[in-house]
């Protein structure tokens, strides 16, 4: 890695800590990433990424302040990204995925708190990641209660805007994340300094659905058989699609998409034709959380479709283009975002549905629902998962997880029993 840490210092950062972290990364990605065989040559790119983290992405985003520009950084898929990006911001999603992070968390939250939100939390109260020390401001939501109350202490920290997302999906909660939106639009105006126009929304509406479109044809891939990219592979590239710059982002995932479609022409597949194809449904996995996919992948099975917010919540709904004026443009930006399927919602009833087509979709012989320990929202929703997915014959496990490594081998145990059940 080049060397960042005036960059770092710079920025208040507690070097010694994260020089801990530093230490422990390459490691890890080494023994679940690279030690893979057959990896596409597109995965490079986002090797290279991992190897940099705290660094290229970084200098970017201060190099974009230092010319007048602002970053703003998200900790949730209903933020509309378009919204900065048309005022010439930047956005960056920035939930926590180490389990390095969380005992900072928890020196003010509650140890009762879900994993992402305790290591969003410490990764900025102990200065140890520079995405969470650049932003000119956190937007935040108030889906969940952790959340909700997290965000008044990070508050005290950055300048936080908070989104009120509906809780339903009438046409009245509609019109409600409109209205925020124009709020939103508001205060992004007044950080950057610049106006919103017709123009520079219809730009950022296609820039975002540029990527969105770019990842579908990276997700459409894995509905082959053989699958030519990895579970893990693809969850990187996601993970890494919340940060990166868009436009570079949809080139990368457009020409890994290339390669993996080109696979598929030859019959090229990273696990064998018969290999147990899985969906991991339920709640994010943050970068750098390759647990679960790990466990699965190692085992032989296939990780085909994430059901989640770092799988196809992040990227299947694209925005109306053809809207033209700024009305048209933040309806059509409300109607998109209010398709997300969060278990912040009654009902969610879509969110079932979702599995059951994505099911179908992706061929997938058995769903594994995972659940951050501690979030209520998904570990409740998932009665209804199973039940449905009983009714529609498509075998189901839930699971509990966190971010440390002391399940590890329960979990690995438990999903072992499940993929030999599905091999019968
Ligand atoms: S749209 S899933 S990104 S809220 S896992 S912090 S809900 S206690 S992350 Fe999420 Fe937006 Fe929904 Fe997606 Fe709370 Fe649950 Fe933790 Fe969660």
């Amino acid at each position: 890695m080049a060397d960042y840490r005036e960059m770092w210092a710079d920025l208040g950062m507690d070097l010694e800590k994260h020089d801990v972290l530093c230490e422990v990364l390459p490691e890890a990605f080494g023994g679940i990433y690279l030690a893979q065989q057959d990896r596409p040559k597109g995965m490079d790119f986002y090797d290279f990424v991992v190897s940099e983290i705290h660094g290229v992405r970084p200098a970017e985003m201060l190099q974009h302040q230092k010319e007048g520009g602002k970053v703003f950084g998200t900790f949730c898929v209903y933020v509309p990204d378009e919204v900065v990006f048309a005022a010439g911001g930047i956005a960056a999603g920035l939930c926590g995925g180490s389990q390095f992070w969380v005992s900072g968390g928890e020196k003010v939250l509650p140890a009762n708190t879900c994993p992402l939100i305790k290591a969003s939390v410490g990764a900025r109260l102990d200065k140890t990641c520079p995405f969470f020390l650049i932003p000119d401001m956190y937007v935040a939501e108030n889906t969940c209660d952790g959340k909700k109350k997290a965000w008044e202490i990070l508050a005290g920290e950055v300048p936080m805007h908070i989104i009120d997302i509906p809780q339903m999906k009438r046409e009245r909660d509609i019109d409600a994340f409109e209205a925020e939106i124009r709020d939103f639009i508001a205060i992004v105006e007044k950080v950057t300094g610049n106006k919103i126009t017709a123009e520079s929304l219809g730009e950022a509406i296609k820039l975002i659905n540029n990527k969105r479109r770019a990842l579908q044809r990276v997700y459409n891939a894995r509905k082959a058989s053989p699958v030519p990219i990895s579970g893990k592979d693809a969850l990187l590239v996601t993970q890494i699609n919340f940060y990166d710059d868009p436009a570079r982002a949809a080139q990368m995932a457009n020409s890994l998409a290339d390669e993996l479609e080109q696979r598929i022409e030859n019959g090229f597949g990273v696990f064998p034709d018969n290999a147990v194809r899985i969906m991991v449904s339920g709640t994010p996995m943050a970068i750098p959380n390759w647990k679960l996919h790990h466990i699965i992948e190692s085992l032989g099975a296939a990780v085909v479709v994430e059901e989640s917010c770092t799988g196809t919540r992040y990227f299947e709904n694209l925005v109306d283009e053809s809207a033209s004026t700024l009305e048209e443009q933040i309806r059509a930006l409300a109607e998109r975002y209010m398709k997300t399927n969060c278990a912040c919602f009654t009902p969610n009833s879509a969110r079932v549905e979702d599995i059951i087509r994505l099911a179908d979709e992706y061929k997938v012989d058995g769903i594994i629902d995972t659940n951050l320990q501690f979030c209520n929202l998904y570990s409740t929703e998932s009665h209804l998962v199973k039940q449905s997915m009983n009714e529609s014959n498509l075998p189901f496990m839930h699971i509990e997880t966190d971010y440390s490594e002391q399940d590890f081998e329960q979990l690995r145990t438990r999903v072992e029993a499940f993929l030999e059940m599905l091999r019968k």
